[in-house]
């Protein structure tokens, strides 16, 4: 890419920049100045000179992507958003973190216009920037395999701090990236050794670089100036060299001052995380050339300057248009391909693809899952993803495909365009991975591991909940009923404590069809969705008998039709509504009625309408058991006074499942016995 020359418009640019971080933080009496002080050289550089970007056009399919990992920093992204012309203003930096602003504490994606992805919690923006890199690579493949054009070849640009690279996540989702040689992945480190206890070499000594080159990255040191200003010119041969390697993700280990040039602040983990106070700004403003007197100055001619790089933008979109139309018009299929998932759109019909499972052979809802993801993907090009070393366990093997490797691989299988991930036993990494494909924008990925190590991804599936990102994570292995391997393996309070996560649909169907729909209904929510799948055979409910599985749909649903009002209702998710049909038919002959409810989805539910509601759970039926192989926690809500909860308080047991479930209370007899206790309450 031309270059023009650094000009003193653009050390004024930056100047202004560290007086904005200043000023911003002081306004509002608290946030993070420090390090986007320092690093304003650097986003300013990157925004102006490297990255591809269209600030007119937020979602130019062929821009470069910027992370900024260290999300408290926030400052760093809003300053360079200002000065781009993304539509924030002075207004916005001068109400900074304040109620209801365009510059919330941590960037905030679908928030704030040009932000690429929601950080703050540190190390996420790492992984999220590796999926970004996947996603580009699987996506040039969907739409240009023979690479005749350079449309879909664009860069991820991070920058990341000390703690982005102290968390584990970050380096789970840098080896990965190494082994992926993801060329299109440019990290600047800002190594400042400054965090909130001051000298990260309290708890940081190792040789980053060192690591970065054993990960497979190629790792370029740049020194900082001796003053303790950053050495940009040196920072822009190092990024020039970045651009130009591609066989491998490239790390700048950049040295810094936190808070340079600020007399006393500067090198201080107080820099960190408070405002620098009027004097210290007024210290800071004469070293910088400044007004000490005067908060919030943005010269015209420096914004001006600034917001050229529109015009830039503005010439590589058109280039790129250009290329883009007659690229379309040489791949009419390919084009209407981008087209739907541009519009996240479905083929019409392509719910026609998943199978139906007959009753009578018992089935885990692991293995249909399996079938059904194989399925779905022969109908949407766009679904891809893999587990975390768990694939034969989780059935998350896309039938048939290749895996996704690069050209170098020797593994057997590799293609670099392929559909199956492998991310290695590295659960938090493959969270953060899943949101940043889902971020690039077009595909719907996948990710598998056992539902009792959803605690290692927590973090990620919380930001996918946050950022509402179309991400489906395939948990197996759901309870008790995994058997042998006993309790670190087997999860009791998991499926309660994802339940907990605000945004996402936690689904645990009780057999094969209901693992069909709850499917088809996470792609066509195209919202954040975690499965609970059984290790063990379920019967195939017979729904000749039983209502069909399309109540999955409503979250919960009735499957026996009774004759007149219910005595008793039992409702139950995954591998305990059996428990409950048979408990049901038991009831009966002692001529108690009990409804039964399947309920794979409790969210789904909550969206339905009061009347369906009452219909599935009438106010004047009192007597209600709720049966879970997890904690009782959060049933109450619909059991209610004089329900019971059949459920886990408690670690389970190394043995059989067949054991197990009779041990710990999860027989028919129980349900029974509890059925009668709760009638005897409500009649109290
Ligand atoms: C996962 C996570 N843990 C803890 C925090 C709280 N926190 C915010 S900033 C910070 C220190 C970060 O230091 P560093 O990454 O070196 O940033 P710098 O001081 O250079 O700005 C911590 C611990 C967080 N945001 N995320």
């Amino acid at each position: 890419m031309e270059r023009t020359t650094w000009s003193s418009q653009d050390d004024s640019a930056v100047t202004i920049a560290r007086a904005l971080a200043m000023d911003s933080v002081q306004k509002v009496g608290n946030g993070h100045p420090g390090t986007a002080m320092s690093l304003a050289p650097v986003a300013y550089t990157l925004f102006q000179r490297f990255l591809k970007h269209d600030p007119n056009d937020s979602t130019w399919l062929g821009r470069d992507r910027f992370v900024l990992s260290c999300g408290h920093s926030s400052l760093t992204l809003y300053i360079q958003l200002f000065l781009s012309g993304y539509g924030l203003s002075l207004d916005d930096l001068k109400s900074f973190r304040t109620h209801n602003s365009l510059t919330p504490g941590h960037p905030e994606y679908g928030h704030t216009n040009g932000v690429e992805t929601t950080t703050g919690p540190l190390g996420a923006g790492v992984s999220n920037a590796v999926g970004m890199a996947m996603a580009a690579r699987f996506e040039k493949g969907l739409l240009d395999p023979s690479g005749t054009t350079t449309l879909f070849d664009h860069n991820v640009w991070v920058i990341c701090s000390d703690g982005d690279l102290e968390e584990g996540i970050s380096g789970e989702a840098s080896s990965l990236a190494g082994t992926q040689a993801l060329g299109n992945l440019k990290m600047i480190y800002d190594d400042n050794r400054i965090s909130i206890e001051g000298d990260t070499h309290v708890a940081f000594t190792e040789d980053v670089a060192a690591r970065y080159v054993a990960y497979g990255w190629h790792v370029i040191t740049v020194n900082a100036l001796a003053d303790g200003n950053i050495d940009r010119e040196s920072l822009e041969k190092a990024m020039i060299e970045a651009e130009n390697t591609h066989d491998r993700p490239t790390l700048i280990r950049m040295h810094s001052i936190i808070a340079w040039p600020a007399p006393h602040a500067r090198g201080t983990e107080e820099s960190h995380g408070s405002a620098l106070g009027a004097d210290e700004i007024a210290a800071t403003k004469v070293l910088l050339g400044l007004n000490p007197e005067e908060s919030f100055i943005v010269p015209d001619g420096v914004l001006a300057h600034a917001r050229q790089v529109g015009e830039r933008g503005a010439a590589l979109h058109a280039i790129w248009n250009a290329e883009f139309e007659s690229w379309k018009a040489a791949n009419p299929d390919r084009a209407a391909l981008l087209e739907r998932l541009r519009n996240r759109e479905l083929p019409t019909g392509w719910e026609s693809a998943l199978p139906v499972f007959p009753a009578g052979k018992d089935v885990a809802t692991r293995a249909a899952s399996g079938k059904i993801i194989s399925a779905i993907a022969t109908v949407l090009p766009e679904f891809w993803g893999g587990s975390a070393d768990l694939a034969g366990s989780n059935n998350t093997t896309i039938a048939g495909s290749k895996s996704f490797l690069p050209a170098s691989s020797e593994m057997e299988n590799a293609d670099p365009y392929g559909r199956l991930i492998h991310f290695g036993i590295r659960e938090h990494a493959m969270g953060g991975i899943l949101n940043g494909i889902a971020l690039h924008g077009l595909t719907k990925p996948f990710g598998g591991t056992f539902l009792v190590f959803s605690d290692y991804m927590r973090g990620a599936v919380r930001l996918a909940a946050l950022m509402n990102l179309p991400v489906t994570f395939v948990w197996t292995h759901d309870s008790i009923g995994l058997g042998e391997d006993g309790p670190t393996h087997q999860p009791v309070e998991h499926v309660a404590s994802l339940r907990l996560i605000p945004n996402l649909a936690v689904i645990r169907p009780s057999d094969a069809n209901e693992t069909a729909i709850a499917w088809r209904e996470v792609i066509s929510r195209a919202k954040p969705a975690g499965f609970a799948l059984s290790r063990q055979n379920l019967p195939v409910i017979d729904r000749e008998v039983f209502a069909s599985a399309e109540g999955v749909a409503k979250g919960a649903y009735v499957l026996n039709q009774l004759d007149g009002i219910a005595d008793v209702i039992l409702i139950a998710t995954g591998s305990e509504v059996a428990l409950a049909i048979t408990a049901a038919e038991l009831l009966q002959t002692e001529g108690i009625k009990a409804s039964v409810v399947s309920a794979p989805c409790l969210e789904w539910f909550a969206e339905t309408s009061p009347e369906y509601q009452a219909s599935v759970l009438p106010s004047s039926v009192k007597a209600r058991v709720s049966i879970e192989a997890g904690v009782t926690a959060g049933w109450r809500e619909y059991v209610g006074d004089a329900g019971v909860s059949i459920g886990l308080n408690h670690f389970g047991a190394s043995a059989s499942a067949g054991i197990l479930f009779k041990e710990f209370g999860f027989t028919p007899e129980a349900v029974v016995a509890a059925a009668k206790a709760s009638i005897e309450k409500a009649r109290a």
